[in-house]
């Protein structure tokens, strides 16, 4: 029995060590392959509620990103890339917007450095590609939706990393 083991376990390790290079090779070959075409993310709304039904995805640094943005609802809405940390700080100029007679024409887009990219106010049933290349910094980027009201249930976080 011993003899047996013995005889064949070199050539089973191995196998394992080919096995697991070659594992290692085409996963490389694949990383290398996508982070040459544009990371696509589809995000779409709620057809009821102020949500959007992806809340976290995860993009490169420095590559190239489109967002697919769907507005599935008879609500107007759009999507706001922002800087870390900076949800709380564009969400309350949103809210202020409420009250600005031009905020429906400007789409109740504030105006804000904060404000990485952003799509327009999509009315229902409407959709846009928001192109853009991921920040080299890699972090946690919130994104909202500025329509009053909407932010503090209309967000996610967009985390890039290396
Ligand atoms: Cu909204």
């Amino acid at each position: 029995m011993i003899s047996t083991c013995t005889r064949y376990r070199t050539p089973r390790i191995l196998l394992q060590a080919l096995a697991t290079s070659f594992a290692l090779g085409f996963a490389a070959g694949i990383a290398q392959a996508s982070d040459e075409k544009t990371q696509e993310v589809v995000i779409k709304t709620d057809k009821i509620q102020f949500i959007y039904d992806v809340t976290a995805f995860t993009v490169k640094a420095g590559k190239p990103v489109v967002v697919k943005f769907m507005n599935i609802s008879p609500i107007p809405h759009n999507f706001i890339l922002l800087k870390q940390g900076k949800k709380e700080v564009v969400g309350a100029l949103a809210d202020a917007m409420m009250t600005d007679p031009l905020g429906m024409q400007k789409g109740y887009l504030p105006e804000s450095d904060d404000i990485i990219v952003h799509s327009k106010l999509l009315q229902g049933m409407q959709n846009e590609d928001i192109k853009f290349t991921a920040p080299s910094e890699p972090g946690d980027y919130p994104y909202i939706c500025t329509f009053p009201g909407h932010w503090r249930l209309m967000n996610g976080v967009m985390t890039v990393e290396k």
